[in-house]
């Protein structure tokens, strides 16, 4: 299971403070604990300011690759930051994303057949999220038609499916959880990607209804998720669940980690 550390995106008020005021320390932090915690990639969102997107994008990119070498996930919907972003990055990144919707088809899509990246597409075209399964279905074969024809190996493809929040409609984890399960069946060489905790919003108890979605949406084929590399909970989940799966050689990074201290509760290994 790879990871993408979500904690650099400008909607998130602490970061977005550490934007105004040119922070590096900050971000530098954020940068360096998600890379110890493991995360394969740092989510990079300059947040909601259209006219200084293209700058602060700039400025987070150059603060965190003066921390740590760990690629980046460029997060932004428009094509002017992005191509900037693309051009300072040391690592080739991840394009965080395309979709159906036309101007992100023509825009974007370029940009990630000609960095030869991998590249995140959500599962929506101009309409907005589709409702049904069948819907979301017909939406991502339009998607893997659309880059294949760019040349774009599947292998590069995350499909994202969208996760909502169940609070909003009871069916919504178990369309994610269907569609990952017959995409990938379909599309085996493609990879799947999605922000796990969108599923608990509203709920009390939060942790509990994000393990029990990753842990089903692992078994599906969910294969990288953004999300906190810092959430212990989370952390165990993935990793006691990649083990009853045997994706976990020997039982060896859910050892590791536990004798780390990073699982479990923490006065109690057994726990
Ligand atoms: N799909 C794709 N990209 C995305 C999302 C997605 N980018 C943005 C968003 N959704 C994922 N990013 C975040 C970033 C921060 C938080 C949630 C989603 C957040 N973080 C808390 C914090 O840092 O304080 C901590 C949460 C925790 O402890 O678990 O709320 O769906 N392609």
């Amino acid at each position: 299971m790879k990871l993408i550390g979500e904690k650099i995106n400008g909607t998130l008020l602490p970061v977005r403070r550490a934007i105004e005021n040119r922070d590096s320390r900050f971000i530098r932090e954020l940068a360096k604990l998600q890379a110890e915690a493991g995360a394969d990639w740092l989510d990079v969102n300059a947040g909601t300011s259209p006219e200084k997107e293209l700058d602060d994008l700039v400025w987070l990119i150059n603060c965190i690759q003066d921390e740590v070498d760990t690629p980046l996930c460029i997060d932004s919907a428009n094509p002017g930051p992005l191509a900037a972003a693309v051009d300072r990055v040391k690592v080739t990144p991840m394009i965080n994303s395309i979709s159906l919707e036309p101007q992100k088809l023509e825009g974007i899509l370029p940009i990630v057949v000609k960095t030869e990246c991998e590249v995140i597409a959500l599962a929506m075209d101009e309409n907005g999220i589709p409702r049904s399964l069948d819907e979301r279905l017909t939406v991502i074969h339009k998607l893997v038609s659309a880059t294949r024809s760019s040349g774009i190996p599947d292998s590069k493809v995350y499909i994202d499916p969208l996760v909502m929040a169940a609070s909003t409609n009871t069916d919504n984890g178990k369309i994610v959880l269907d569609t990952i399960r017959i995409i990938h069946e379909e599309f085996p060489e493609i990879h799947f990607c999605g922000g796990v905790s969108n599923i608990s919003f509203g709920l009390p108890h939060r942790t509990l209804v994000n393990q029990a979605f990753l842990s089903l949406a692992i078994n599906a084929g969910l294969d990288c998720a953004i999300l906190d590399p810092l959430n212990r909970d989370i952390r165990a989940a993935i990793l006691s669940v990649e083990l009853v799966l045997g994706m976990d050689k020997h039982c060896q990074r859910y050892s590791r980690a536990s004798k780390k201290g990073l699982i479990g509760r923490q006065t109690d290994k057994n726990a």
